[in-house]
């Protein structure tokens, strides 16, 4: 696979500069440094806190009506203080999510298990090289020191569930560090078994096959062999101290090149599932290249950006498989014990957009864990419904999750009361269906879906202003505008668009489901009536998409969320050939938010560019990528928000599929934004909903090749400029149509 290689010259300085390796499960990041070797690991489920059962809070129910009240009498200053006092969680909360005390709070915190030093006592180091292999999953760091050549390699197995590295030495002293953490030296082996704030039990092996203890090391001659895994409680095992050690005896038993044969087989199955073609192979270091690109030297941005589609591939697999978590704010790498916003689950983009690639990218496994934890988050957020709401029916959940579960307001209402989180995370559950069409996964999805339903046909109300239902009090997510009234900034609104937009999507894509699934014919009828009466997305006098149901004077113009667009990127409510003027009216909302300075943080350009793509403008997506590159992209290809947030690398992965192939309208839609500049190209199976396979090529910017392989039996319509073909597929068939 070409530009797929990350590669620098240099050993790490700091974290953003050290590759990531991940099996799903474990994470690594290696810095191969010369003198003293370090790598820094994560398990994913090594979280501070606990199930927290006083969030909910049960005086919330009680304010409903007057906070209402006095939303409908345009009383926005009194209605968001009572808000921001009574409609909050119990406690805490997620804190302020930058502080550094939430290991002391029930939220918690994702936590590094600590770092692994290696001394090779090595000085110098002509020609290294250090490279992560992202086609294979393999770090390699290779130099010549005193006339000898050195060679490390790394990888995470998800089989061995281990990371394994063999390390070229003459001696060397190895030792683990965590803080105010009691680490053993025992025989090969270096152990931890301790537990966090909140009680978590977890445990550290690591084994270094022919190694002796020397005081607080292991000390061993020649190559080393290294198998590290690390083992929680937090899915009930009951000795982590013998599961983490039998991970590492039975890895060293089987031996680091087999494990590195199998781990680079699976993980170049998963990577070769698709590819785009935008350049000429490049295998100049990727940190030089960025940092020519950000004087302005382009030459590289073509292969900088097949590069970046591969690395966004890489760490969904690398943090997203046969692992019991989703992917969250940073993956699952984390060098901090009080992470910022604790690395949890910000849902309302966040970790939406680390799954938009899945489907397309073809793999879908890696979001299995994402749908299983929106069922989680449903069965928590019954207790949400049912407490802070005062017995209402289905389930809630809002701006902040965690491991725990945690599904309450957050401990601020402008920005933890979103009230269509766990309603957009539904979203996911039907694309699953669009693209597997598979019967007995909606049937498992459908009571979850329903749930979100329940609870929102209980909690909309009339607006009296307008007779539409709307969600009430809500506020578009983390934004503001100025109270006509008062002149005051306030958050606090009746039925924001993106509420509405989302609980169109939701009740439309519930009621097919009972549908195809022959069910609830009378619930189904319900949603339709429902949807009919929720507030329709509206151009404002700036000619942009009203992100609230009245044309405010928007405070932050350059906010970072665009959540009024939702309806044209993920949700498929704003098209060209559909509703024309809210097509063109969307172009006004993204032009006002970067003329005011927007898509400052990684996940916003990010969802930027797939808006462009939407809106058919290669060359606005080509831009935005560039910026992406150059304003927020650390040296090791990590996205910046800043800090580290791996939802612009998922989100830019996206946004390059969303350029080459659409599929949301019905049909496929080829090209539909391709830049200016990309005139010879080409991509391998993307996958459009139904599933269909798709590869082509172009040149001069013209189609040129067209084929097509069906993994489900259909009739695809396909169109590309102004050509289209219909073509009815068996399972299986493969066909050249161009
Ligand atoms: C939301 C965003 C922030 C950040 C945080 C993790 O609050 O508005 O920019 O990404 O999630």
């Amino acid at each position: 696979m070409k530009n797929s290689t990350l590669i620098s010259k240099s050993p790490a300085k700091i974290w953003t500069d050290a590759f990531p390796l991940g099996n799903g499960r474990l994470g690594a990041m290696v810095y191969g440094r010369v003198g003293e070797e370090k790598l820094q690991f994560n398990e994913e489920t090594l979280w501070s806190g606990y199930f927290d059962e006083n969030a909910d809070n049960p005086d919330c129910a009680a304010y409903l009506d007057e906070i209402r009240s006095l939303i409908f009498a345009g009383r926005l200053a009194e209605a968001e203080a009572l808000a921001n006092k009574r409609f909050v969680c119990r406690g805490a909360g997620g804190s302020d999510m930058g502080s550094k005390n939430k290991r002391e709070l029930p939220y918690g915190s994702f936590e590094t298990a600590g770092e692994l030093f290696v001394e090779l006592g090595d000085s110098d180091a002509v020609g290294y090289r250090r490279e992560l292999d992202l086609s294979s999953g393999v770090c390699r760091v290779s130099y010549e020191s005193d006339g000898k050549k050195h060679l490390r390699e790394y990888v995470a197995s998800e089989k061995f569930s281990c990371v394994c590295g063999l390390i070229d030495a003459n001696s060397s002293r190895i030792r683990w560090r965590r803080e105010e953490t009691p680490i053993e030296y025992i025989g090969d082996m270096i152990l931890v078994h301790s537990r966090l704030n909140g009680g978590l039990e977890y445990a550290i092996a690591v084994k270094v096959p022919g190694a002796a203890v020397d005081g607080d090391s292991l000390v061993k001659a020649g190559r080393v062999e290294l198998y590290v895994s690390i083992r929680t409680a937090y899915t009930g095992e009951s000795d982590v101290k013998s599961a983490a050690i039998r991970d590492v005896e039975r890895a060293s038993e089987v031996g680091f090149e087999e494990i590195k044969r199998e781990s680079s087989e699976r993980v170049s199955e998963l990577m070769g599932r698709c590819a785009v073609d935008l350049a000429p192979d490049c295998s100049e270091p990727f940190d030089e290249r960025l940092e020519a690109l950000r004087v302005g030297d382009r030459s590289w941005l073509a292969s900088l950006i097949e590069l970046y589609f591969n690395f966004g591939r890489y760490l969904l697999i690398s943090s997203s498989r046969s692992c019991v978590l989703p992917a969250n704010l940073q993956g699952v790498w984390t060098n901090d014990y009080d992470t910022i916003w604790s690395a949890d689950y910000h849902i309302n983009i966040n970790i939406q957009m680390n799954y938009w690639l899945s489907e397309v990218c073809r793999i879908p496994e890696c979001a299995d864990v994402f749908l299983e934890y929106v069922a989680f988050l449903a069965e928590k957020g019954k207790r949400t419904a049912e407490i802070t709401y005062g017995g209402m029916n289905g389930w809630v959940a809002h701006t902040i999750t965690n491991p725990w579960g945690f599904t309450a307001p957050g401990n601020g209402f402008s920005w933890g009361s979103f009230m269509c989180a766990g309603a957009w995370c539904c979203e996911h559950l039907w694309e699953r269906w669009l693209y597997s069409r598979d019967e007995a996964e909606l049937a498992k999805h459908y009571p979850i879906m329903k749930g979100s339903c329940e609870f929102f046909l209980d909690f909309l109300t009339v607006d009296p202003r307008s007779g539409h239902l709307v969600t009430a009090p809500s506020n578009s997510p983390e934004n503001h505008y100025r109270d006509p009234e008062s002149g005051n900034t306030v958050a606090i609104c009746a039925g924001p668009t993106m509420d509405n937009s989302i609980l169109y999507e939701l009740f439309e894509n519930t009621a097919s489901a009972a549908r195809i699934l022959g069910i609830d014919a009378d619930f189904a009828a319900k949603l339709d009536e429902t949807r009919a009466k929720l507030p329709p997305i509206s151009v404002g006098k700036h000619g942009q998409i009203m992100e609230w149901q009245e044309d405010f004077e928007e405070t932050e113009p350059g906010h970072r969320h665009l959540s009024m667009l939702y309806g044209l990127h993920p949700s498929s409510q704003i098209t060209k050939s559909r509703t024309p003027e809210l097509f063109e009216a969307a172009k006004v909302s993204i032009e006002r938010r970067l003329s005011s300075g927007g898509g400052h943080t990684g996940w916003s350009r990010a969802w930027i560019i797939n808006f462009y793509a939407r809106l058919g403008i290669g060359d606005e997506c080509l831009s935005h990528l560039e910026a992406l590159l150059a304003k927020s992209t650390y040296p090791n290809m990590f996205d910046s928000h800043p800090p580290f947030q791996i939802d612009g690398n998922f989100g830019g992965t996206a946004g390059v599929a969303e350029m080459l192939l659409q599929s949301h309208e019905g049909f496929v839609n080829l090209l539909p934004a391709l830049p200016t500049e990309w005139r010879d190209g080409g991509f391998t199976k993307l996958r459009a909903r139904g599933g269909l396979l798709v590869s082509a090529t172009w040149r001069d910017g013209e189609l040129v090749g067209l084929e097509v392989e069906a993994e489900l039996a259909g009739t695809f319509e396909l169109r590309c400029g102004g050509r289209s073909w219909v073509v009815e597929l068996a399972r299986g068939e493969a066909r050249v149509l161009y």
